[in-house]
């Protein structure tokens, strides 16, 4: 979270400090018992979310949350608009129609809150890397600017998750293993790199497991453990959570496919009857076998219920913030 000089939440695009995630995870859990306990607050209130790839979880859950707190949403499917300008100094005669100088402060004027979801190129790592897209957007909003997941984030995923970890703990500090999983498509890091982000500053033993190649960007993972054997990465482990992700240093690549990294029901054999995660959309019988997905230690659906209340108290906080200034 960024804040201003008082201390009033200005963005939310990257995990906050540890009290911070205490705050917004008791903050969500009192949403999640009376969703509707604080209508007022967003009263003539509105929130335009940009979405640059699809969505269905985020887009849902963001409309949600904010209705929840009295919002109204205008939501906008931005593949089909101009194509954006994003570097300056540009001789624009390409196909891009519009710069982000005008577009951030033009839908300044309509939204009290602006959410953007933008995948990575996969070909750019340095452009990637410095998340250019929400950057620029927050440089020329005058409004806040909540990511719904940028090139190589996704907090409000990651918040879901942790809430999620946090409700069905037995333990004070149980194990939780972030395992890298085959998919057909080279996807973005975004995903884990939150989920290590966030972790690492909850009361959990995080061990990531994934082929050699497949290391996440170090300014991730710091010293986070990290074992190439994945069966033995999931001994006494409390927590499974499956993703896969393409390789950072062959940047966006599938380097091998490794169909054998499958999350089984007999891999699950070998943990402390952990549970099972992933953010969806998850392709069944190629990341995970359906005994898994459809069994009893399955957290998928929770989580996806969480994200509601993820975003309402990160939305709750942003527009207390405004409010205070
Ligand atoms: C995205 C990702 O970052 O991995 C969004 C996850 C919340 N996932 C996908 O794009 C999956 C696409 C697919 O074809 O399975």
């Amino acid at each position: 979270m960024e804040y201003t000089t008082d201390y009033k939440i200005k963005n939310f695009t990257q995990v906050p400090d540890q009290d911070s995630i205490n705050h917004l995870i008791h903050k969500a859990l009192e949403f999640k018992s009376k969703p509707f306990k604080n209508q007022s607050i967003g009263k003539n209130k509105t929130l335009v979310l940009l979405f640059f790839n699809p969505s269905l979880r985020t887009r849902l859950s963001s409309q949600k949350a904010a209705f929840n707190l009295g919002m109204s949403v205008i939501d906008l499917n931005a593949t089909e608009g101009w194509k954006i300008e994003y570097t300056d100094q540009m001789i624009m005669n390409s196909d891009k129609a519009e710069h982000i100088r005008e577009a951030a402060q033009v839908i300044s004027q309509y939204a009290d809150i602006i959410g953007i979801r933008s995948f990575p190129s996969l070909t750019d790592k340095e452009k990637d890397y410095s998340d250019h897209i929400i950057n620029r957007f927050i440089e020329f909003a005058s409004v806040p600017v909540i990511s719904l997941e940028s090139a190589i984030r996704h907090p409000l995923q990651s918040l879901a998750d942790v809430i999620t970890i946090n409700e069905h703990k037995k333990t004070h500090r149980p194990k939780v293993v972030l395992s890298w999983t085959p998919h057909p498509k080279p996807l973005p890091q975004a995903v884990p790199n939150s989920f290590v982000e966030w972790i690492n500053l909850s009361d959990v033993d995080l061990v990531i497991t994934h082929p050699k190649g497949y290391e996440l960007a170090p300014q991730f993972t710091g010293n986070t453990p990290i074992i190439y054997d994945q069966e033995s990465a999931f001994e006494n482990a409390d927590f499974i959570y499956a993703k896969n992700w393409s390789s950072f240093s062959n940047y966006g690549q599938i380097i091998s496919p490794k169909s054998d990294w499958m999350i089984t029901q007999k891999k699950m054999n070998l943990t402390n009857d952990a549970y099972f995660m992933h953010c969806l959309p998850v392709r069944r019988n190629v990341v995970v076998e359906d005994t898994v997905l459809d069994g009893k230690k399955s957290l998928v659906i929770q989580q996806s219920e969480n994200r509601i209340y993820a975003t309402q108290a990160v939305l709750h906080q942003l527009l207390s913030s405004a409010n205070s200034l």
